[in-house]
């Protein structure tokens, strides 16, 4: 392979052939938890090709050296490759010219981009900036930071029950001091597909300019932004098989000429004297410092990966897998699905109402079943809100998945609901009881349970363990449901309320609660270990080394260990308040 041949290009094929594409994606071929894995968590990242993988290997085994800089044959081969990875990009969203292609870390930044650079020098005092109901975190915090700087008012298009959006109340609600309406082109957390192209044409009637966010789209429609004509698109590299830290932003020459750079430094600039430096011409000069060289290339690797296997087709085979998965969950009773567009692409959220489940409960026990979902508020808290929910379970799709998958998420989804009980609460006339301690103190307690951790392997029953200990936890009387005690940062709703023992002057017990039995577990588990005990003894307790000896550290994913610490970091506060207060 030579520096110029970084992609693997593959005849398109006459038909689309699932298995062949797998056998593509070394990832995929693995067992989880002992079962085959069923990977549907693509709307957070999907999966890479090994022509993206043996893209970047080769660049770094072969041709790395900075770009734009050097005089030697490496730094030459990685610049043509850098500006070749740009050339595919620029057509893979139908951007008209190069220099309106510029390279970000992913839809995020690119966002940002625009909101800090292009919205300082078009939003003033007064002026509206439209979102809608629906919009990722992404696509909203930086409009919002820009709104608060510039006393601007930050206006949201509403959502119908399917999670299609209100047109209608936009129309209404462009007026002469709207300045950006910044929409998802797919919605990740319903999959909703936006009418923008409508959006645009609507927008560009009144003189109001338009970002879209193409982070969900990208994966699975075509997507031609001169076509569109929209001011701004941006999406992210790892949603497209591609590597993380790499994505685009398309924007307007016109708009991109006139921002002032996002960030200065290296290769942005023209001329740099202490009295005054110029810009470099677009797109560097909005690429400062030294870029992503290797993620350009992967992500240009699987443009062409992507181009091989053909838009269409991987379009008309998630759609099979979305209608089909469709009409197999919502067959299960005690599920309902959570966006019902019309119009959907790859996503598929649902809660399980009947008995009541949480969505972290669902996604954890499809995982020890090797299938890999999201829950949670998926980045769109507001979203969540407005359907009155926490969060939901989402499977979504890929090029890559299989009718037989989608059979395994409804069959172990249909076992998990069938199996679910309705939560038992038991009554204490609003007394509440808190627990005795189980031991003489913290390390005790923890080495009676470690007793049982270090005698199995399996996660499954270490996660039965904490479900059943959670079943038993001590009943929390709603009144200490408050704000207050809510531990924040978790991915589902906890409570804890801490005390000094009446009669003691250092003795820590503690109520809690939560709508998840995982979290349940958890909060069991720290019951076990500090309730009851002295202050001192709490704080003295080495919790971190518990938790990687009996295996809780490697078994639970990153969200779920901040919500632990988060809850541990609760009890020991209060037991540094008490300690504090008995030692003077
Ligand atoms: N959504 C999801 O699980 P970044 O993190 O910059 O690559 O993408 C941000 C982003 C912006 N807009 C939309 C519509 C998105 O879906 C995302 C990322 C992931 O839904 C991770 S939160």
């Amino acid at each position: 392979m030579n520096a110029t041949s970084i992609t693997l290009p593959k005849m398109k094929p006459a038909s689309f052939d699932v298995e062949r594409i797998r056998g593509d994606f070394p990832i995929l071929h693995q067992q989880v938890h002992g079962k085959p894995l069923v990977y549907l968590d693509n709307a957070a990242s999907a999966q890479k090709p090994r022509a993206v993988i043996d893209a970047i290997k080769h660049y770094y085994e072969n041709d790395h050296a900075n770009i734009h800089r050097g005089v030697h044959a490496l730094s030459e081969r990685a610049t043509a490759l850098y500006d070749e990875a740009r050339i595919k990009v620029q057509k893979f969203i139908g951007a008209p010219c190069l220099r309106e292609l510029i390279f970000t870390r992913g839809a995020t930044e690119a966002i940002n981009l625009v909101a800090q650079t292009f919205g300082r020098v078009h939003v003033h005092a007064g002026d509206e900036v439209i979102l809608t109901a629906l919009e990722h975190h992404s696509n909203i915090v930086p409009w919002q930071v820009l709104c608060w700087e510039k006393h601007a008012h930050l206006r949201v298009v509403p959502v119908t029950d399917a999670g299609e959006l209100r047109l209608d109340e936009l129309e209404k609600m462009i007026n002469p001091a709207t300045k950006i309406i910044a929409v998802a082109h797919v919605s990740n957390a319903l999959g909703t597909v936006n009418p923008i192209q409508k959006i645009i044409d609507l927008a560009h009637k009144h003189g109001v300019y338009v970002l879209i966010d193409g982070a969900q789209a990208t994966p699975h429609l075509a997507v031609d932004v001169r076509e569109l004509d929209c001011d701004f698109y941006v999406f992210s590299g790892h949603k497209v098989y591609g590597p993380t830290g790499i994505g685009a932003l398309y924007g307007k020459p016109q708009h991109l000429e006139l921002m002032p750079p996002y960030q200065t430094g290296g290769d942005m600039i023209s001329y740099v004297s202490f009295a005054k430096t110029t810009w470099n011409e677009l797109p560097y000069k909005f690429e400062a410092g030294t870029p992503n060289i290797a993620g350009a290339i992967g992500l240009a690797a699987a443009v062409d990966y992507i181009d091989a296997i053909g838009k269409d087709m991987i379009a008309a085979h998630e759609h099979k897998l979305l209608e089909y998965a469709t009409e197999r969950v919502a067959a299960i009773p005690g599920v309902r699905i959570i966006g019902t567009a019309k119009e959907k692409a790859s996503v598929l959220s649902f809660i399980v109402n009947d008995p009541p489940m949480s969505a972290l409960d669902v996604g954890t026990r499809l995982d020890l079943d090797g299938v890999a979902i999201r829950t949670g508020h998926h980045c769109c808290q507001p979203l969540m809100e407005r359907f009155g929910i926490a969060g939901t379970a989402r499977a979504s799709f890929a090029m890559y998945n299989t009718i037989e998958e989608v059979d395994v998420l409804a069959d172990t989804l249909e076992k998990i609901v069938a199996s679910a009980r309705p939560r038992v609460v038991v009554s204490t006339n609003g007394q509440p009881i808190y627990p005795e301690p189980v031991a003489d103190n913290p390390q005790q307690a923890a080495d009676e349970i470690a007793e049982f951790f270090d005698a199995v392997d399996d996660w499954a029953e270490k996660y039965q363990y904490l479900i059943d200990i959670g079943g038993k936890l001590a009943p929390m009387p709603e009144v200490l449901k408050t704000e207050p005690n809510r531990v924040k940062r978790c991915q589902s709703t906890v409570f804890m309320h801490a005390r000094t023992r009446p009669g003691t002057a250092d003795v820590i017990e503690f109520l809690a609660d939560s709508d998840a039995d995982i979290v349940r577990g958890e909060l069991a588990l720290l019951q076990k270990l500090y309730c009851g005990q002295r202050a001192a003894e709490i704080l003295a307790f080495d919790i971190q080394g518990f938790m990687e000896r009996i295996g809780l550290e490697r078994n639970l994913s990153p969200g779920r260990r901040t919500g632990l610490s988060e809850m541990i970091a609760r009890v020991k506060h209060y037991a540094g308040q008490v300690a504090q207060k008995s030692s003077k």
